[in-house]
């Protein structure tokens, strides 16, 4: 029986970032879904900001997906995904801190919420939205797409926790049309997220995902957290 514990919900694009570093390593974990329980007192006490993923190990309790797949990173040796060069470990922090700041925010806040989200909850996507993201979209990719000329295969080196960490958001960002129109012009960003795709850690992940269905607890979303233009 293992002692690690994943709480979150299926489609939680920060969630999935914990999955994938974990099922990289081989690590054997539980996964709690939190989807009718967000926003409970149950939930609040997990996580005081009301957010997901947290991440158990025994009896050690942790949230916040950059502290969280660190913790793994330290934790459990196998398969690295932190390069030993402090260059490059300043690299990936870059890249996990820019995916907080700038690639989250645009691509699934925004976006993916008007598109992919909401929609099939029957609400109407708010075009104003949508449109508020695309620049900033744009940017966030042209940069990846310039950064991938200089590196190659990867943000940083060999695979890294900074690739985990982007991909979930490039993969969603993908799904929408929006999306679809904007990754074939930039091929080093397309070839990238096909590689991800191809990833035998990924493959085992998307295999072992059920079929994603509409995020019910996302209606409270519209009055909550959605950004207003
Ligand atoms: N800073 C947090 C952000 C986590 C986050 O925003 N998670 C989203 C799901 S991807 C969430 O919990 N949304 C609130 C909700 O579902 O009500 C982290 O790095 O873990």
């Amino acid at each position: 029986m293992t002692d690690v514990v994943v709480h979150g919900f299926q489609r939680s694009t920060y969630v999935n970032i914990v999955r994938l570093v974990l099922r990289h390593k081989g690590i054997d974990f539980r996964f709690n879904d939190l989807e009718t329980q967000i926003g409970s007192p149950a939930h609040f006490a997990l996580h005081p900001f009301g957010r997901v993923p947290i991440l158990e190990h025994g009896d050690f309790r942790i949230y916040e997906t950059s502290a969280i797949v660190l913790y793994i990173e330290d934790t459990f040796k196998n398969r690295p995904l932190m390069p030993s060069a402090p260059k490059d470990r300043a690299r990936v922090h870059q890249w996990i801190s820019a995916v907080n700041g700038y690639y989250y925010p645009y691509m699934i806040y925004h976006l993916v919420h008007e598109r992919l989200v909401f929609p099939p909850l029957g609400i109407a996507p708010d075009e104003k939205v949508v449109q508020a993201s695309i620049p900033q979209i744009n940017r966030g990719l042209d940069i990846l797409e310039r950064s991938l000329e200089e590196t190659g295969d990867h943000l940083v080196g060999a695979l890294s926790l900074a690739d985990f960490f982007l991909y979930p958001s490039i993969y969603a960002l993908n799904l929408s049309p929006e999306g679809q129109e904007m990754l074939p012009r930039r091929p080093r960003v397309a070839g990238w997220l096909k590689r991800m795709d191809d990833l035998e850690t990924v493959r085992a992940f998307r295999a072992a995902t059920p079929t994603p269905v509409p995020i019910e607890h996302a209606r409270a979303w519209v009055d909550g957290h959605r950004p207003r233009y």
